[in-house]
C-alpha cells in the first residue's frame, strides 16, 4: 500500500560541510524508533554514510535517503553532502522534497556552502527551518549565529527556540510558541518552566516570534493589535502558512549529539512542513500534444517519476533513486523514459534505508524510493505512463569545470571549517553516475554476498 499523500514529509537535509547533517538525520531516525542504536559519523555506524569512502572520510560523498514515522506520518530524509566537490548532490536532492532542513554550525554560523543551498531552496521555493546545530560546542553562541543568519541569508528568519545552558552545559530550549524549557534527561524532551535568567531574552524573542505570525495574516494582525498577543494555536497556524508560504524561516536549537533537539525538530516537520499534496500542480511538457502541461500529484493519475541520483554497484547494478510526483509506481510494471526512447522494467521497488531496500508493492504520489538495473535510465530522466508520455524538467548541474576549480577562498573554508579533510583528497569521480568503488576486487557470488554494500530487508 502507497503511503497517503497527506501524510508524507520529504525534507532534504542541507548545509556546509561537516555541520552535523548525517549525525541529525541519524538521531531523528533514532527518535523514531527507525533504528535501534543510535550511529555516530565518527564510528562510521550511521545509517546514511555507508560508503566505505564516506566512512573513511567520516565525510558524507552522496545523497543518501532514510525514512521514519512519527506521529502518524512519513517523514522521507535525503540526507546531502555539505563539501563543495559534492553540493551538486544537494542541488539535486532539493528537487524533490517540499522543503530543506537547513543546518548550520552553532560556532562557525553561515559559511559558504549554506549560502549555496539557500539559493539552490530559493530556486525551487523551498520551504525552510534552520536548526542551528553542535550548541554544546566551546565558543558556540545562537544568538551570534543567529545574527549572521539574519545579515546573510534572504528571508525573515524567526527564532522558534532560545538555549537553555551553553557550550559544555547546553541543555535544551525555551519553546517560544509553548513559553515552555524543554530539556532532555536520559535522551527524552522533559517540557519545565522557563529559567528565570532567560526571561527578559524570552519577552523580547517571543515578541519578535508573534508579530512575524502575525504578520502573515491580516485577520491576525488585527487581532494582534487588538489584543496585544496570539494563542498557541493561531501561532501554530500562522507558522505553518508563513513557513510553507516562504514568509517566515523558523530558527531552532540542537545539539545532535545529545540528541537535544531532534524531537521538536521532527514536530515542526509533520506540523509546519507541506505535504506533497500541498504542491502545486507539477510542471512539464506533455509529449502527445508537445505542448507545456501539468500532472496533479493523484494515485490515478498517469505516472511520472524523476531520477535524482542514480548510484552502480558491480554486484547489484544501476540503483536509480526517484521521486513519484504522479501516479502510482508498481513493482513489476513497465514504463517510458521519453527522453531516451527507452522502456524500462521497474522490477522491485523499494523504500531506502541508507543501503537497506526495504521492497513494497507501489509507491504512490509524493514518494521517494529506488529501482534497480534500469537500462538506459541515468539522473535527471523522467520516467512516464507509456500511455501518456510526459516529460518533467531536467536537473541541471553546474559544469563540473566550475565545481572544481580551485579559489583561495574556497581552500581556506575547507580548511577552517574541518580539519578531519584528508591533506589531498582523492577526487571522486563525477558523472551522473556515481560509480562505488570496493574495498574487495573479487567479484563472485559469495563475495557479492560479503561485500555488496546494499541489503534487503522482508
Ligand atoms: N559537539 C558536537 N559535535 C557534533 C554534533 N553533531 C555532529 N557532530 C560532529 O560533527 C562532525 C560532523 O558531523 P556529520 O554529521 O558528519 O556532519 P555533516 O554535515 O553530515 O557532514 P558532511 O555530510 O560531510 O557535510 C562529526 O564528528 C560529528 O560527531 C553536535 O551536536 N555536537
Ligand atoms: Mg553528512
Amino acid at each position: 500500500m502507497a503511503i497517503e499523500i497527506g501524510k508524507i514529509r520529504n525534507v532534504g537535509v542541507v548545509g556546509h560541510g561537516g555541520v552535523g547533517k548525517t549525525s541529525l538525520v541519524e538521531a531523528m531516525l533514532f527518535a523514531t524508533g527507525a533504528v535501534t542504536r543510535l550511529g555516530r559519523v565518527d564510528d562510521g555506524s550511521t545509517t546514511t554514510d555507508f560508503d566505505p569512502d564516506e566512512i573513511k572520510r567520516k565525510i558524507s560523498i552522496n545523497t543518501s535517503l532514510a525514512y521514519g514515522d512519527w506521529k502518524g506520518h512519513r517523514i522521507n530524509l535525503v540526507d546531502t553532502p555539505g563539501y563543495g566537490d559534492f553540493i551538486a548532490d544537494a542541488r539535486a536532492g532539493l528537487r524533490v522534497v517540499e522543503a530543506a532542513v537547513v543546518v548550520v554550525d552553532a560556532v562557525a554560523g553561515v559559511q559558504v556552502q549554506t549560502e549555496k543551498v539557500w539559493k539552490f531552496a530559493s530556486e525551487y521555493n523551498l520551504p525552510r527551518v534552520v536548526v542551528v546545530n553542535r550548541l554544546d560546542r566551546e565558543r558556540s553562541d545562537f544568538f551570534r549565529t543567529f545574527e549572521s543568519l539574519a545579515r546573510r541569508l534572504k528571508g525573515r528568519l524567526v527564532a522558534l527556540h532560545l538555549p537553555v545552558g551553553e557550550e559544555s552545559s547546553f541543555k535544551g530550549f525555551v519553546d517560544l510558541v509553548k513559553m515552555k524549557a524543554v530539556t532532555v534527561v536520559g535522551g527524552k524532551p522533559v517540557e519545565g518552566e522557563i529559567p528565570g535568567d532567560l526571561a527578559d531574552r524570552t519577552k523580547e524573542y517571543r515578541e519578535k516570534l508573534v508579530e512575524a505570525a502575525a504578520e502573515t495574516d491580516d485577520e491576525l494582525l488585527s487581532k494582534y493589535l487588538d489584543e496585544g498577543s496570539l494563542g498557541e494555536p493561531e501561532m501554530l497556524k500562522a507558522l505553518r502558512a508563513g513557513i510553507a508560504e516562504g514568509k517566515l524561516v523558523p530558527v531552532v536549537c540542537a545539539a545532535t549529539a545529545k540528541s537535544i533537539g531532534v524531537h521538536a525538530l521532527l514536530d515542526l516537520i509533520v506540523d509546519s512542513l507541506p505535504s506533497p499534496a500541498d504542491r502545486a500542480e507539477i510542471a512539464g511538457t506533455d509529449l502527445k500534444t508537445k505542448q507545456a502541461s501539468t500532472r496533479a500529484a493523484d494515485a490515478k493519475a498517469p505516472v511520472t517519476a524523476l531520477v535524482f541520483k542514480t548510484l552502480s554497484d558491480p554486484h547489484i547494478g544501476r540503483l536509480s533513486l526517484f521521486r513519484v510526483t504522479s501516479g502510482t509506481v508498481r513493482a513489476d510494471s513497465t514504463l517510458l523514459n521519453p527522453g531516451r526512447g527507452a522502456r524500462e522494467r521497474m522490477g522491485h521497488v523499494s523504500w531506502l534505508q541508507g543501503k537497506t531496500q526495504k521492497n513494497v508493492e507501489a509507491l504512490g504520489p509524493g514518494e521517494i524510493g529506488v529501482a534497480q538495473k534500469l537500462k538506459e535510465t541515468l539522473t535527471g530522466d523522467t520516467l512516464s505512463d507509456e500511455a501518456h508520455p510526459f516529460e518533467l524538467p531536467r536537473i541541471t548541474f553546474p559544469s563540473p569545470r566550475s565545481r572544481s576549480r580551485s579559489s583561495p577562498r574556497r581552500a581556506a573554508t575547507r580548511t577552517r571549517s574541518r580539519t578531519r579533510w584528508p591533506a589531498s583528497p582523492k577526487r571522486i569521480p563525477r558523472s551522473t553516475t556515481t560509480s562505488i568503488r570496493r574495498r574487495s576486487s573479487s567479484s563472485s557470488p559469495a563475495s557479492a554476498a560479503c561485500t555488496s554494500r546494499w541489503s534487503w530487508s522482508a
